[in-house]
């Protein structure tokens, strides 16, 4: 990836999840539910160990204005789980192209299929050679660079296809939710430019921060709790 930052952003050297402090339980086996507009709704884990598997160095571009860069990903291209598992064994049917995308935490996201098509677009199960931790969508999450991060969903478990994007519910207000998303035109939501929404997203970075260190804290305790 080219050396400049996107429009309005800036480097950090840690990432930040959208809610900060929920974390799921870890979850033992990747299963994804592949339903809606299909044939057939199906539940999918071990075809994916089947596909090439794939490593990318990418950025990730959080809507909020931060950047954690050069982030190497291992895991499975998009296209390839899309060309080989969910055709023949979902198929979904003409005129579904957007994805519901949904993580085990309940946050939600859309694609557009022809996005999520696009070469970098991966499954991604490990995060700089080691396996994805919890804290960043483990044990499976998309990875969708030219989007923002808020398109890439973590513990992604539900894969859902539908006609319309309008019939979606964001988690957070409409204005917030591009269907989008693109980065390269600072795609950050909809009806209020993106060179506008920068500044009202990056107070909202510290106070985001500060919820994270203490979701993990407490999920962490939980754990410990219940191993005991
Ligand atoms: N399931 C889930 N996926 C999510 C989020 C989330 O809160 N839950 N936050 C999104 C946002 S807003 C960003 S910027 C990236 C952050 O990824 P990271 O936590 O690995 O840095 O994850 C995205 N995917
Ligand atoms: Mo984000």
């Amino acid at each position: 990836m080219s050396n400049a930052l996107p429009r309005g952003q800036v480097a950090i050297d840690s990432g930040l999840p959208q809610f900060a402090d929920r974390l799921p339980d870890r979850v033992a086996s990747i299963g994804i539910r592949v339903h809606g507009d299909t044939a057939r709704s199906v539940v999918i884990d071990d075809e994916l160990r089947r596909l090439p598997p794939v490593e990318q160095y990418s950025d990730m571009h959080c809507v909020t204005t931060w950047s954690y860069r050069s982030l190497c990903w291992g895991g499975y291209r998009f296209r390839d789980f899309f060309d080989s598992v969910i055709r023949p064994l979902a198929t979904p049917h003409q005129g579904a192209t957007i994805l519901v995308l949904k993580g085990a935490d309940g946050a939600r996201t859309t694609l557009q299929l022809e996005d999520a098509l696009s070469d970098h677009v991966l499954l991604a199960d490990s995060l700089n050679s080691q396996p994805l931790p919890l804290e960043h969508g483990g044990p499976l999450r998309l990875v969708a660079p030219a989007h923002y991060g808020y398109k890439s969903i973590k513990y992604l478990s539900d894969i859902e296809f539908t006609r319309s994007y309008d019939r979606f519910r964001p988690n957070a207000l409409r204005f917030m939710d591009h269907p989008r998303a693109r980065v390269a035109f600072e795609e950050r939501g909809r009806w209020v430019p993106g060179s506008v929404l920068r500044y009202l997203y990056r107070p909202l970075i510290r106070p985001t921060i500060r919820r994270f260190r203490r979701g993990t804290r407490r999920h962490r305790q939980r754990q410990d709790a219940d191993a005991r």
